[in-house]
């Protein structure tokens, strides 16, 4: 897909730096034309190979050293393009140029990722997704390296590798990969309340999005702008997607990591290489500097969220993904995220969490991409020119002129020379720090239960329902007796009845256990603090459930249609360009690859039976024709074909069956529904291609869920 952005500057640098192979010869790397790329040189037709050949050894050599260390966590990633625009200036609140002028674009790239997994792990797992985003802002690159996900397991940066070493695979067996269901994770986490907050969302459905594309993603930590003034106000930013909020079921997810490891990765491509451009609203939430203690949390506690209903989010501009990277390795791999690449009018907050942070990612860099002039890559280039007296490395590929490297210099006319405020330079907010030095956490940071039970109280029916299974199969994984027990006592202090359907499905007991749900406030004097009673001000918060975030559209959502031989044309073409005209993708699934023949000529599918699952698709439509339904059922495609229907009917999706069909609903599960279900659609009961429009858009009837796996 070509650059459709206009002047966008990261894409024309990008470009300088790419290379065609079209219409030229082989060379080797010293630009040698090579005249045989088949056969080493050997003395004789059979003969040994020779030390001299310069041409195979250069070729293996290269290949030997292929390869990089992978990320020590968030391996595992996605990357895209795009730019982002503001739509409502914030320069009341921050100097950031590219926060500050409405209509401005700034181009991005961002990579999202899951935590846990190897590079070569399964997209599905349930884990927490990256989100990391690259501003290339004319006053200097600025990352915001997010989560799909609003809260940390951690207060500490200190606990972050205890954190990591838990839930990656076991070290003696390497078991298992990319999952947080096993031994060491749980007895970790079990005995780490603050973790508990982040741990609902983890076992929520967040941990298992539909799509990249259908994520939110947050910065986690309060950060800090500075406007032109210097007057400071805490922020946390979210972007929301314009596509809603989504995601799979836990059995879907399972089944997808083996029909398709690389769905998500898939999905995100082929989105944008439709056309059907990624889109989030970004937001921020604002407090200003003096409001700092107004909440019965501490801002700079990384395990708690501002709730919405509190400080409303606002939106500020639009993020769009909207061109795939021309070289996995050379962008996406190399890309290199840095929660201290800031420009003017964004800093940090003192969340000890991401103060650690600030250590980390340019030291990780080092040992991934092997040198200190990671920044030269040409992905992580600002768009601005780089000039200061930093020389040499591994790699360097800037030639600076003359013979200074050093300042103050007189040699070379002073250059480069600091920046004032007023030029851009950039300066610290100032702010009065004292304290003793002293390795202690704030008692402000000890309320570890009231947001976990904010999370679980704003979840729908059967968001909680999906949240308590998940307890149920990763703790079932647990082998060791006391940490499930252990666990189930944590999930007593959220929600006792959480924790006694967890424990039904473990063999353990619950005694009913006081709730401390004390929360307490960053300036509280803790000892008088000891016995009184506190309840948080948010009880239940709307935005943090994905129920309400259905968007009415099924723009870019994927339909199979299931067809055979003898198939009615007109209808299946009528219902798909129906469909494509209001975005959706439609791709054909037959008993083979063989072209269909259809009452009107034929068609080609793009899928085999046997070759895709339903799991890879948003809803299905069973093509009309009595003859397609005969050959759907016939002994060798019967049991694909009803595979097909039941697990879509099991993951709550959309079905639709053409006139003719009757046959195979009748040998679905679906035969035997209860009630009313508006997701099952049947031409010859009356159902329309409208109704099936209106279902598809509706994602999943999780509602009926219980009924529809009966
Ligand atoms: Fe990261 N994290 N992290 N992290 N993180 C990395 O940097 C680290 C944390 C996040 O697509 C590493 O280049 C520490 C929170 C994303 O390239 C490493 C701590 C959040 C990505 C690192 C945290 C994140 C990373 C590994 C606790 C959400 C992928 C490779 C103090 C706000 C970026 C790398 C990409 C990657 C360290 C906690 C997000 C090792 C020490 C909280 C999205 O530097």
């Amino acid at each position: 897909m070509k650059n459709e952005t206009q002047n966008n500057k990261k894409l024309d640098q990008l470009e300088a730096h790419s290379t065609s192979n079209e219409n030229e010869k082989l060379t080797t790397n010293q630009g040698l034309k090579i005249n045989n790329n088949q056969d080493s040189l050997k003395s004789g037709d059979r003969g040994p190979t020779l030390l001299e050949d310069f041409i195979l050894r250069e070729k293996i050599t290269h290949f030997d050293h292929e390869r990089i260390p992978e990320r020590i966590v968030h391996a595992r990633g996605s990357g895209a393009h795009g730019v982002f625009k503001l739509n409502k200036s914030l320069s009341a609140y921050t100097k950031a140029k590219f926060l500050s002028e409405v209509g401005k674009e700034t181009p991005v790239f961002v990579r999202f990722s899951t935590v846990a997994g190897s590079k070569g792990s399964t997209d599905l797992a349930r884990d927490v997704r990256g989100f990391a985003i690259k501003f290339y802002t004319e006053e200097g690159n600025y990352d915001l390296v997010a989560n799909n996900m609003p809260v940390f397991f951690i207060q500490d940066a200190i606990k972050f590798p205890d954190l990591v070493h838990a839930v990656k695979p076991e070290p003696d067996n390497e078991i298992p990969q990319a999952a947080s269901a096993h031994d060491t994770f749980w007895d970790f986490i079990s005995l780490m309340p603050e973790s508990m907050h982040m741990i609902m969302w983890l076992m929520s459905d967040r941990a298992i999005p539909r799509s990249l594309r259908m994520m939110e993603g947050f910065g986690v930590h309060s950060f800090k702008f500075i406007n032109k003034e210097g007057k400071a106000h805490f922020v946390k930013f979210h972007f929301k997607p314009k596509l809603g909020v989504h995601s799979v079921a836990w059995d879907e997810a399972q089944r997808i990591s083996g029909a398709d490891p690389d769905f998500h990765k898939r999905d995100l491509w082929e989105a944008i290489e439709d056309g059907a451009y990624p889109e989030w609203d970004f937001g921020v939430q604002l407090i200003p500097e003096e409001n700092e203690h107004q909440f019965d949390f501490d801002l700079l506690d990384p395990t708690k969220l501002i709730p919405e209903e509190e400080v409303p989010v606002e939106i500020i501009g639009t993020l769009t993904l909207n061109k795939n990277p021309e070289n996995f390795f050379a962008e996406t791999e190399q890309v290199a995220f840095h929660p201290g690449h800031l420009v003017p009018g964004i800093d940090f907050s003192n969340d000890p969490l991401l103060q650690g942070r600030l250590f980390s990612y340019t030291d990780t860099q080092l040992s991934r991409l092997g040198s200190p002039n990671f920044h030269e890559i040409p992905i992580n280039r600002s768009i601005n020119t780089v000039h200061n007296n930093q020389r040499d490395g591994h790699m360097r590929q800037q030639i600076a002129k003359g013979k200074v490297s050093y300042e103050p210099n007189s040699i070379g006319g002073g250059c480069p020379f600091q920046a004032m405020m007023s030029e851009g330079g950039f300066t610290s907010h100032q702010e009065r720090v004292s304290g003793e030095k002293v390795r202690r956490r704030s008692q402000s940071f000890v309320d570890h239960y009231s947001q976990a039970k904010l999370f679980y109280n704003s979840q729908s029916l059967p968001e909680q329902t999906h949240l308590q299974k998940a307890l149920v199969f990763e703790l079932s994984k647990v082998t060791i007796p006391e940490i499930r027990e252990r666990m189930v006592g944590q999930l007593n202090f959220i929600d006792h009845d959480l924790a006694k359907k967890v424990a039904g499905k473990l063999g353990v007991t619950v005694e009913k256990l006081e709730q401390p749900n004390h929360s307490i406030p960053a300036d509280a004097n803790i000892s008088e603090l000891q016995s009184e009673e506190r309840e948080p001000k948010t009880k239940i918060s709307r935005a943090l459930s994905m129920k309400d975030t259905v968007k009415d559209t099924i723009k870019s959502r994927k339909i199979g249609f299931i067809i055979a031989n003898g198939a009615d044309g007109a209808a299946i073409s009528n219902l798909k360009t129906k469909l494509e005209s209001k975005g959706a993708k439609v791709e054909l699934i037959a008993p083979s690859l063989a072209p269909v023949k259809t009452n009107e000529g034929s068609i080609t599918p793009k899928h085999s039976l046997s070759s895709i699952a339903s799991v890879c698709f948003d809803a299905l439509y069973i093509g009309a024709g009595e003859k397609s339904a005969a050959e759907l059922m016939a002994p060798e495609n019967r049991h694909l074909a009803l595979r097909f229907i039941n697990e879509a009917y099991k993951h709550c999706k959309a079905i639709y069956f053409g006139s003719g069909t009757e046959t195979l609903y009748n040998n679905s599960n679906i035969a035997a529904k209860q009630h009313e279900d508006p997701a099952v659609i049947v031409s010859k009961e009356g159902g329309s291609d409208e109704q099936f429009i209106k279902a598809v858009a509706r994602h999943r009837v999780w509602d009926l869920e219980m009924e529809r796996n009966m």
